[in-house]
């Protein structure tokens, strides 16, 4: 593909942050009393407020040049059209449709996939009632008390994020507990106090090959098998969510109890598919078509509204804008909301997986900075670890600020000060701190402190806010992130919905897994692999 900055719109963009470069966000907001109301949107039960970024209206008519110039719109047609715009891998995009509560027909090679979409639904609630109700029963009889689900990457951390953010709505009925890790101890510890007749386990995995998965559910397998009266118990206490029927059956699933999806839904975006059903399982069904019905909210807002009023291209845009022309190679996002905890790590799937990635759609090479290393914590936390760096630190970093006005555990203060603190560190972060007043703060013996005290301010921040955590809002809230994610990789000209950067750790630990289990490393590896190994080896032969 062309080069980006071969660009015109991206030569303006350039052209433009060379004259915005003594731009100060302080001053700016002291001259505009309008700044604050022209960068904020409302959608979906989300407001975004996007003014603390080192941009101007200039900047911003620039940006949605440059999305123009970059067909976005024509990109977000097609995808919602079921075209396949997942070129690596010959599969269109439509995650959109999993939730698509309109039902509009949505087409994959002229078939609609809505039926398909809304018998599974149908499965997938005719199952959740029957185990939440207690009519389905283990081996013994009883009903089930805890699902465990195993899944990794897509399969997992979607389910995990959404279980932990919506707690609130689970009423333990069952209990659900997620093993992702091949690491033995994690489905160690956590079978360690589950009792096989009343366990659930439901195995996510697209394709069905994953080396972690599988090895975890034949783990489970041999630990519920271990105490099942016999082999016919594994169809009341195991479930597959899958796109590959014939590696479940040789598993020794019942396809019955297996909830399809197909290829057209990406791992990292399949929280809305079967892949859902745990959440389902712990907050009831009802609950996860809200969570639905939230995102489809949002995808109907990135599909109809123009550019300039579009959250998730606004979204994009000024992350862009802040990416590859202010130079903020990292980018944090700090919920203010202790259910949101798993947030970061999600997102870090979303964006990283999708975005860092320097192979043009065309297989060209990229000579311009793709997704951002991205990280968070919830906040107050990171307040006390990280944020020293992004107030201070040389490298600047942009943040997504996330707060709920409304707690699900309004516990005297508590949220109060949650909030003070969502707002006040944006502004810190905007305003920053001059010498001047660092050393107005100070006592002439402390004068020598002053340097340390100040605050370099004009670091970029958007605070979305919404009235509560609830399935409609969250929805709406992964969607948005989702869309932005699209539209960064639309706009720098790569794949966001392939993921071949996983292979080849996985490819070289095939023969390594050998050497260990024989006992000796191999030739062809580097002098420092085959040390470790010895060293491993040796250790574990002691052991
Ligand atoms: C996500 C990736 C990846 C995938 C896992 C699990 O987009 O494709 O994280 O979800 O590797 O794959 P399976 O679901 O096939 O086990």
């Amino acid at each position: 593909m062309t080069a980006l900055d071969q660009f015109p719109t991206w030569k303006a963009l350039e052209r433009q942050a060379v004259a915005l470069a003594g731009f100060s966000l302080r001053q700016a907001f002291a001259t505009d009393p309008g700044r604050a109301d022209r960068f904020a949107l409302d959608a979906a039960g989300l407001y975004l407020d996007y003014a603390k970024n080192p941009i101007d209206d200039d900047t911003l008519g620039l940006l949605l040049d440059f999305a123009r110039a970059r067909d976005l719109e024509g990109w977000r047609d097609r995808m919602f059209a079921g075209q396949p715009i997942n070129s690596t891998e010959g599969r269109a995009v439509l995650h959109i449709a999993l939730r698509n509560r309109s039902n509009r027909p949505i087409s994959v090679e002229g078939q609609d996939v809505m039926p398909a979409i809304n018998a599974v639904l149908a499965k997938m609630k005719g199952f959740v009632t029957q185990i939440r109700s207690g009519a389905w029963t283990g081996f013994d009889g009883r009903p089930i008390t805890d699902v465990v689900n195993i899944g990794i990457g897509g399969s997992d951390l979607g389910p995990v994020m959404v279980t932990e953010a919506l707690k609130p709505y689970a009423d333990g009925r069952p209990r659900v507990h997620f093993v992702s890790n091949v690491d033995g101890t994690h489905i160690a510890e956590t079978v360690k106090r589950l009792d096989p007749a009343t366990s659930l386990f439901v195995i996510a995995s697209k394709t069905f090959t994953t080396q972690e998965t599988l090895a975890n559910a034949y783990s489970a397998r041999d630990w519920f098998l271990a105490k099942a009266p016999d082999r016919n118990a594994v169809a009341k206490h195991f479930v597959a969510l899958s796109t590959n029927t014939k590696a479940v059956a040789e598993f020794g699933i019942d396809p019955a109890n297996m909830f399809e999806f197909w290829d057209w839904v990406g791992g990292r975006y399949s929280l809305w598919s079967a892949i859902g059903l745990t959440i389902a399982l712990a907050v009831g069904f009802e609950r996860f078509e809200a969570l639905l019905a939230g995102a489809h909210a949002m995808d109907e807002h990135f599909r109809t509204a123009p550019l300039a009023a579009n959250m998730p291209a606004v979204l994009g845009l000024v992350g862009l804008w802040n990416a590859n022309f202010m130079g903020a190679d990292a980018h944090a996002v700090l919920p203010y909301d202790q259910y949101l905890h798993r947030l970061p790590a999600y997102l870090q799937q979303l964006d990283m997986e999708s975005n860092g990635k320097g192979t043009t759609r065309d297989g060209g090479k990229t000579s311009w900075q793709t997704g951002p290393i991205l990280f968070g914590e919830p906040g107050t936390n990171g307040q006390h670890a990280f944020y020293q760096l992004i107030h201070q630190g040389t490298r600047p970093i942009s943040c997504d600020f996330i707060c709920p006005a409304l707690s699900h555990n309004p516990l005297g203060e508590h949220h109060l000060m949650l909030l003070a603190n969502a707002l006040a560190q944006p502004e810190a972060l905007m305003r920053g701190k001059t010498l001047a007043e660092a050393e107005a703060e100070l006592k002439p013996a402390e004068a020598a402190l002053a340097p340390h005290k100040v605050f370099p301010g004009n670091r970029p921040t958007n605070t979305i806010l919404m009235k509560r955590l609830e399935p409609e809002t969250l929805g709406a809230l992964i969607a948005l992130y989702e869309h932005k994610v699209f539209v960064q990789g639309v706009l720098w000209g790569i794949n966001s919905f392939d993921q071949w950067g996983v292979e080849l750790g996985k490819q070289l630990a095939k023969p390594i897994l050998a050497e260990l289990k024989a006992g000796q490393s191999g030739r062809g590896h580097d002098s420092s692999t085959t040390r470790l190994m010895e060293r491993l080896l040796a250790w574990r032969s002691r052991g």
